[in-house]
């Protein structure tokens, strides 16, 4: 499967900021398109998202450096290879771009293309691109499909949405369900009366970056108390049919050595902060806590991991940026149980699926995630059923760019009938 011609445009993403599309066209006629996220609250150590800061179309956000990478440099590069060696491809660009965190092409430039090649070689063998996935995954054609559990951003603050909010995401987990489909029913069924529990009390319905409803609250802790009538009033009982998952993203409240909660007006140490999650933990059903401190903290994830690691998912995002360096890292020190999933962190296919190899090989678990700016670009839920992830976060039930992945796994469920799992709870046991 030859490559004839890879090439780019801008268009816009859900916050109406440029990014990258990028179409790959082989010798027999199979297209692959694709469409690169972009994140607000991104680490430290992510790969490089290229953007024409110095001219001000879009106030420096344009993408048409790495547009014209892609047309000249990546198009004159893999015109002519074979689209099924993805690694071979992906480590080409890796090396044409010489940089460690692939600044000089752009990490959406080179991931683009890698994730238009697999698609375009999906078209051509005529199989989804889960399917295609799952081939790159495992050398076991029989290995089980497995159908995430969804991690629901119902209530948004921190850096997407203007609320008085500090913790970033509040959400949802169908633990309890016996498929994608019930489960996403469940949580539609609770966010809905989430927006009817906030009017009631005079609170704003208006919603943040993902979808997820960004009231102004008296303090952080109302938002768990607000999930969890939210779940009842919906009919369902907490922890054993819907459970709770957090990112506080807290890397963004990191100054000068402490967590700053602004809307509490506390400033607190790590070892402060470790004790409000144990706190929330005991008092909540809480299966899942993202990024409870920041991506330098390595002393406090190792501290939170062995005070409720056993129990609870800690998961880095920050901390490991979908890097394999990292990861290895965090899996010698015990700094965490679990890796956020982010494609466009790392800016790979091939370096993608050895992050969660890595994480599955060492008993952790691996969540494959959206970015808060997104588009109607559906690959990630390919990827979490085709590496068999067990997990997906991809923000509420609600607003398109969001759906639109809910959507397509709900159309892989049914592709899939008897040959999909649905995990459910299982997913936590080994934090059981
Ligand atoms: C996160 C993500 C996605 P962003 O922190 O996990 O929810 O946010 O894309 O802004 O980094
Ligand atoms: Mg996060």
């Amino acid at each position: 499967m030859i490559i004839r011609k890879v090439l780019a445009r801008e268009l816009l993403d859900s916050r109406g900021n440029p990014t990258i599309e990028v179409d790959v066209i082989l010798e027999n006629g199979s297209i692959g398109r694709s469409i690169v996220p972009s994140g607000a609250s991104t680490g430290a150590y992510e790969a490089a998202e290229l953007r024409d800061s110095e001219n001000d179309r879009y106030n420096g956000k344009g993408v048409l450096q790495a547009v014209a990478n892609v047309n000249t440099e990546l198009n004159q590069l893999l015109t002519g290879k074979d689209s099924q060696d993805q690694n071979n491809i992906d480590y080409l660009m890796i090396d044409l771009d010489g940089t460690k965190n692939k600044e000089r092409l752009g990490a959406n430039a080179i991931l683009g293309v890698s994730l238009s090649v697999a698609k375009a070689t999906a078209q051509s063998l005529e199989i989804p691109l889960y399917e295609y996935f799952h081939r790159l995954n495992s050398s076991d054609n029989n290995a089980p499909y497995i159908l995430p559990v969804p991690m629901c951003n119902i209530l948004n603050g921190g850096a997407h949405a203007s609320n008085s909010v500090d913790f970033q995401e509040f959400m949802l987990i169908p633990v309890g369900a016996e498929s994608f489909r019930e489960g996403l029913r469940w949580v539609v069924e609770s966010y809905q009366q989430l927006k009817i529990l906030l009017s009631e009390n005079a609170y704003d319905t208006s919603v943040g970056d993902e979808g997820g409803f960004a009231p102004s609250l008296k303090n952080n802790r109302s938002a768990l108390d607000l999930l969890i009538d939210a779940i009842q009033v919906a009919g369902y009982t907490p922890e054993k049919d819907l459970a709770i998952a957090l990112d506080p993203a807290t890397t963004e409240l990191w100054e000068n050595g402490k967590y700053n909660l602004a809307s509490e007006s506390r400033l607190m140490s790590s070892a402060e902060m470790i004790d409000l999650w144990i706190e929330w933990c005991n008092e909540f059903p809480i299966f899942s806590i993202e990024d409870g401190l920041a991506e330098d903290d390595w002393d406090g994830w190792q501290n939170l991991t062995s005070a409720i690691g056993k129990k609870v998912q800690i998961v880095g995002d920050d901390l490991f940026v979908t890097n394999i360096d990292r990861l290895k890292q965090g899996i010698a020190m015990n700094a965490a149980n679990s890796i956020l999933i982010k494609l466009n962190q790392v800016g790979s296919v091939s370096e993608t699926i050895n992050a969660i190899t890595l994480a599955k090989n060492s008993g952790w678990n691996a969540v494959v995630s959206h970015r808060s700016g997104e588009t109607e670009d559906t690959t990630i839920a390919h990827l979490a059923v085709g590496t068999g992830s067990g997990q997906i976060k991809t923000g509420a039930p609600a607003r398109t760019d969001r759906t639109a992945k809910y959507n397509e796994l709900l159309r892989i469920e049914e592709n899939l009938a008897e040959k999909g799992i649905y995990p459910g709870i299982s997913v936590f046991n080994n934090y059981a």
